[in-house]
């Protein structure tokens, strides 16, 4: 039998993060591929779009209207999933029947006034004010007391559901603890529990000295693709101090936040030369009251793109069936964002 080789045998890795496995398959990668490979036409967007729903003025689907805004703009969701005045009793029928009314408030943010400008577009003064209106909400949210959750996330782009094309986010803060973070929570307890420090802390500090999976980092975060990646180019971005949550950034670290940010987008929309898709967004501490300790800052990166600005991952068959898997390697991965670029093509 020959040594276990990453690169080409078959093989199963380990998310400390859930405490989950995926299977990796790295032959595959080099099967044929007679799908097609054509090239988006990069999107031409206007400043202003008199008909979109987030431009600064115009009316919204629900019949609001925004303000003039000139910077970041958060409003409550119009069509929420979740609203604050749902009562959150527990229902139960022979242990077989199960359910909970879920409390929670949904936020929308346009992160510029601009119709046209994804983040890596942005100038750093204006993605550092995103960073400020994501710490305040979560902030404001989790302060609330039926609040002990606050999901913030982004769906860019069509292919991941992206509602519509002016750049924004959105925020989820309920009562439970959703099951993604759930998971988290357990596996960070228990590392802390079992080894007197914490699991990201080890985790980045390691991958640092492997170098391996590192794609970039600056004085206070890296970006690394995690050893378990699913998705093809996924990343994990985690601070490089012990932050559970954003009130314990220091004014440095909100800027290393936005630096990091505006060079990782802007290699991804090199990687196909396309607005790159993704669904992305921060696991910082529950906001339920407890310290939290063993929580680690950090934020995933989930894109499905695999080979152009077309072909996507699908998480089919064996993923929906056994577990998730994938064909070319984290470290692959890695080497080819390491290699691209950080200023974004349209400036190139
Ligand atoms: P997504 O593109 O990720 O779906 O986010 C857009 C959100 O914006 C979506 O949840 C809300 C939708 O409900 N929205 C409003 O609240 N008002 C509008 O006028 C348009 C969209
Ligand atoms: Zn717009």
């Amino acid at each position: 039998m020959p040594d276990l080789n990453f690169a080409d045998h078959p093989h199963r890795r380990y998310n400390v993060l859930t405490g989950e496995w995926i299977q990796v398959s790295p032959h595959r990668a080099k099967r044929p591929w007679q799908g097609k490979e054509e090239d988006q036409p990069g999107e031409q967007r206007p400043h202003y779009d008199p008909e979109c729903y987030l431009c600064p003025g115009n009316e919204r689907a629900g019949g609001e209207h925004n303000p003039e805004y000139e910077k970041t703009f958060a409003f409550t969701n119009d069509f929420s999933a979740l609203k604050p005045d749902t009562p959150s009793e527990e229902f139960r029928k022979n242990n077989l029947l199960i359910a909970r009314g879920e409390p929670g408030i949904c936020r929308v943010i346009c992160f510029s006034p601009r119709h046209d400008l994804t983040l890596p577009e942005m100038e750093m003064p204006d993605i550092e004010y995103v960073v400020e209106v994501w710490a305040r909400e979560y902030e404001q949210l989790g302060n609330r007391d039926e609040i002990n959750y606050v999901q913030i996330f982004e769906n860019k782009g069509q292919i991941m559901g992206c509602s519509n094309p002016h750049p924004h986010g959105q925020i989820w803060a309920q009562n439970s603890m959703p099951a993604e973070p759930a998971k988290e929570l357990r596996q960070q307890s228990d590392y802390l529990d079992d080894h007197g420090s914490c699991l990201l802390c080890d985790y980045r500090e390691l991958e640092t000295s492997l170098g391996e999976r590192l794609v970039i980092e600056n004085e206070h975060f890296a970006v690394l693709v995690p050893f378990w990646a699913i998705w093809p180019f996924e990343v994990l971005l985690v601070s490089k101090r012990h932050l559970q949550r954003f009130q314990d950034f220091m004014e440095a670290e909100k800027q290393g936040l936005a630096d990091i940010l505006r060079r990782l987008t802007a290699k991804y929309d090199n990687l196909f030369r396309v607005s790159f898709p993704y669904s992305a967004g921060f696991h910082p501490a529950p906001t339920d009251g407890q310290e939290h300790p063993e929580w680690h800052f950090h934020m995933h990166f989930y894109p499905p793109l695999l080979r152009s600005a077309t072909v996507k991952k699908f998480m089919v068959g064996y993923e929906m069936l056994a577990n998730p898997q994938r064909d070319i390697t984290a470290e692959s991965a890695a080497e080819r964002l390491r290699e691209l670029s950080e200023v974004h093509y349209s400036r190139q």
